[in-house]
């Protein structure tokens, strides 16, 4: 049994003080309550999310608080009546959640079998607090830490929800794996869950960080015939192919709008199925456009910025387009995430290729920062 069971832990945490303002501290982290889990966090990349909301540029964003939620990460101890993990265990933390009580339309079928948007701790979650109300995370003088997405962890230790959890193989190389608890999976779910996407068809993805990189990925595994790749650093592209990619477009190669080029030049009616992951909306229009007259699907994955809308010619629909999103990748955290890190244990998904940056520490939080900032930088991920 772990020696601080029931004890609140002093560890390192990179806490999100104000906007811009990440500072190294020691915190205090309380034992999980019931239905609750104390993690020892192994490795976290980062992620857009992570500072974009750091950067004071997403309004629902709350100081001070612990940010990350792309992690690998081992059981400390658990509260009361948690039952589907134990101390020792290997877990990915996940921001969608998966209650699986029978009762949850979401969770279940018929409704719920291709969706994974559960709402049960959804309001504390958003709110920064564990769902009872309250934080787990206490500062030097005793001030409360708020929570982020459910997860926290740039710290070395975090409290999530037993329900937020995706127990994963005892073998897993936490390091990698990491990546399957938000860019990676979600590429991999617009394909697979989202859009179900044929063998055969055609494909486009506007964006080549990691989450468009694996809609490559993703796409190729299913057997998709041509698969573009289209961005404006075309410094993307080597790794593009590597993934599958068969043409990879730039856009500021062209004078007429990309949606036309992909739509009438390099195809005449367009692409079975397209994937925003740029979170750009001018680039979401693009992609619905480019999509195939009659049945072609445009799949925005990229979230924009806050109060930002979209727009096209209902001809666009009206011609038979179909325009979905997807958050999670359609991913059913606690039983879908864990058979993605066998398929990385068997050699069948590819992982490694979308780390670039390296560090140790939880001070290596904001070295990865300023890496994630360069235009070269897919995954960095900071082990602790
Ligand atoms: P990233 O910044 O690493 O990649 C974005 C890529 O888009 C970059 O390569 C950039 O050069 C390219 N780009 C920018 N403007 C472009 C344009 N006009 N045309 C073509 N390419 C352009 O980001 P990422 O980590 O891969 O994440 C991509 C998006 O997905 C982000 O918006 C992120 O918030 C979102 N996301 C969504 C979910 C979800 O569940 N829906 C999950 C994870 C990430
Ligand atoms: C993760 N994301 C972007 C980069 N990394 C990301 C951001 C938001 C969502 C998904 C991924 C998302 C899509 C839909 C929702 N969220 C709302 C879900 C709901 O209403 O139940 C979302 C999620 C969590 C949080 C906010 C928005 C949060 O915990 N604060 C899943
Ligand atoms: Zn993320
Ligand atoms: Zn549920």
């Amino acid at each position: 049994m772990s020696s601080m069971q029931g004890q609140p832990i002093k560890c390192k945490a990179a806490v999100a003080r104000g906007v811009n303002d990440l500072r190294i501290e020691e915190i205090t982290v309380a034992p999980p309550k019931a239905g609750e889990v104390r993690l020892k966090v192994h490795s976290n990349a980062l992620c857009h999310t992570d500072i974009y909301t750091l950067e004071g540029s997403d309004p629902e964003g709350v100081f001070p608080s612990i940010l990350g939620h792309e992690a690998g990460a081992v059981v400390e101890s658990v509260g009361e009546g948690v039952t589907s993990v134990k101390e020792g265990d290997k877990v990915i933390p996940c921001y969608t959640p998966q209650c699986g009580e029978p009762e949850c339309i979401f969770c279940n079928p018929p409704r719920g079998k291709r969706t994974n948007l559960c709402p049960k701790i959804r309001g504390t979650q958003g709110g920064g607090v564990m769902p009872d109300g309250t934080s787990r995370f206490t500062g030097k003088d005793g001030e409360e830490i708020k929570h982020f997405m459910g997860c926290s962890t740039f710290s070395e230790y975090t409290v999530v929800a037993e329900i937020s959890c995706a127990k994963v193989n005892d073998a897993a190389p936490l390091h990698t794996c990491s990546l399957l608890g938000c860019g990676v999976a979600t590429g991999l779910g617009a394909v697979w869950n989202t859009c179900d996407i044929e063998g055969g068809s055609s494909v486009a993805v506007f964006g080549l960080g990691a989450v468009g990189l694996s809609v490559i990925q993703g796409a190729q595994m299913r057997g998709a015939k041509r698969i573009f790749a289209i961005d404006t650093n075309p410094g993307k592209f080597d790794m593009a192919k590597e993934l599958g990619a068969t043409d990879c477009v730039n856009p500021d190669d062209y004078d007429k709008p990309i949606q036309q080029v992909l739509n009438g030049e390099l195809t005449e009616w367009g692409i079975d199925y397209t994937f925003d992951a740029t979170g750009n909306t001018e680039v979401m229009r693009a992609a619905l456009e480019s999509a195939h007259r009659g049945w072609g699907e445009s799949c925005v994955i990229g979230v924009a910025a806050a109060g930002q809308e979209i727009s096209t010619r209902p001809f666009q629909l009206v011609t038979g387009r179909k325009w979905t999103g997807t958050a999670f990748g359609g991913f059913k955290s606690r039983s879908e995430v864990p058979p993605l890190v066998e398929d990385y244990m068997n050699n069948e998904l590819k992982l490694d290729h979308y780390i670039t940056h390296e560090f140790k520490g939880v001070e290596g939080t904001l070295e990865a920062i300023d890496a994630l900032h360069s235009g070269d930088c897919l995954r960095a991920v900071v082990t602790y």
